[in-house]
């Protein structure tokens, strides 16, 4: 079976098995029924933020620092998702992708995957949650899962992982700032790559600022509400039970800062773990799936008990006005419950 193989390391095996998942095959799901038991032991760090901040190579460079770690701590296999990386802006995924296949290819273990960009997000979004299942349960300490943040997709990421790297660079226009403001409230670690450009202060600055303003509205997977933030909040990351997110400034062509950046990925996952964030995260990330599985699931099983002729009826009377939206439903659901 597809799915022992996995357990037993079968990189092939793997590969298939994503492949089926991907494509929400029925042997995909029944895999992932069986290997369920066997997750939940893996660090998920979600990466995002702007087309060609240089995310991939960020991850290019964690995951090398994670197979050789510099202070003799041992090495962890690390598994990359890649989530739509083809940029139309920059096209910088090909050459961050190029440099990664190079350093990281025939590392036993590293496992990369690029997912392919489906017509909804929903599909994607329930796609990559089934990919991290399955390279969780072959045993990945570390996956890491990049998208670029242009709306919907990185709030997704931030559901499904328990860190979230939001990645800025310096001297980006004030139009991207609308982004931000919305990407910075799922954001545990700030990084503020390319810091060899000029403008990086003013951006850690700007940045700083856009934390202050804060945005004190509670997380759905947090119980913890978004705290405020001084000026030195970098010397004492973590506020009684409140996470303060560091900024981090990093090259990741050169890969200086990597070594801070993942000391603050690693503090974030032991306030985490010390205040019980962890398990929260969990448990919503958990619920959040179900609720997503379980409304596919009734509105399939809705509409293929629907009669086609109904549904256009209602929908003539919808384009007359003679019902509202709200009276087609209750309509369409007292028809179909007959
Ligand atoms: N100067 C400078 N360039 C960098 C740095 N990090 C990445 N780059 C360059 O920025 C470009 C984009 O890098 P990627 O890693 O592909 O960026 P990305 O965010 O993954 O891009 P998309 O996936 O297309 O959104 C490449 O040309 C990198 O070499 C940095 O620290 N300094
Ligand atoms: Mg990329």
């Amino acid at each position: 079976m597809l799915q022992t193989s996995v357990l037993e390391g079968d990189r092939l095996a793997l590969a298939r098995l994503l492949t089926e998942i991907e494509a929400d095959s029925e042997a995909g799901r029944s895999a992932l029924n069986d290997l369920f038991k066997h997750t939940g032991n893996a660090h998920l760090i979600g990466v995002t933020g702007a087309p060609g901040t240089g995310k991939s190579s960020l991850v290019n460079q964690l995951a090398l620092h994670y197979r050789k770690p510099p202070n003799g701590e041992a090495p962890r296999s690390v598994a990359i998702v890649a989530v739509d990386p083809s940029s139309p802006f920059t096209g910088g995924a090909v050459l961050g992708d190029r440099i990664r296949m190079r350093e990281l290819s025939g590392d036993a273990g590293v496992f990369i995957r690029s997912m392919a960009t489906r017509g909804s997000l929903g599909g994607l979004a329930t796609a990559t949650i089934g990919i991290v299942q399955a390279l969780d349960a072959a045993g990945f300490e570390i996956i890491f899962v990049e998208t670029v943040g242009a709306g919907q997709s990185e709030v997704e990421i931030a559901k499904l992982a328990h860190t979230t790297l939001v990645v800025d660079v310096p001297g980006l226009g004030d139009d991207v700032q609308a982004i931000k403001a919305g990407i910075l409230e799922i954001a545990d670690v700030l990084v503020l790559n390319k810091a060899d450009r000029p403008g990086v202060e003013a951006a850690e600055r700007a940045l700083r600022g856009m934390l202050k303003l804060g945005h004190p509205t509670k997380r759905a997977f947090n119980h913890h509400g978004r705290p405020t933030v001084t000026e030195s909040s970098d010397a004492e990351l973590a506020v009684g039970d409140e996470w303060i997110p560091p900024i981090r400034r990093t090259m990741a062509t050169d890969g200086k800062g990597i070594v801070e950046l993942a000391a603050a990925i690693a503090g974030h996952k032991a306030h985490m773990e010390k205040t019980g964030g962890w398990q929260l995260r969990e448990r919503a990330r958990l619920q959040g799936e179900v609720e997503d599985l379980l409304s596919s699931e009734l509105m399939s099983r809705w509409r293929s008990g629907l009669d086609d002729k109904d549904f256009q009826k209602i929908l003539d009377q919808l384009v007359t006005r003679s019902i509202s939206p709200g009276q087609a439903v209750t309509k369409l659901l007292k028809e179909n419950s007959q």
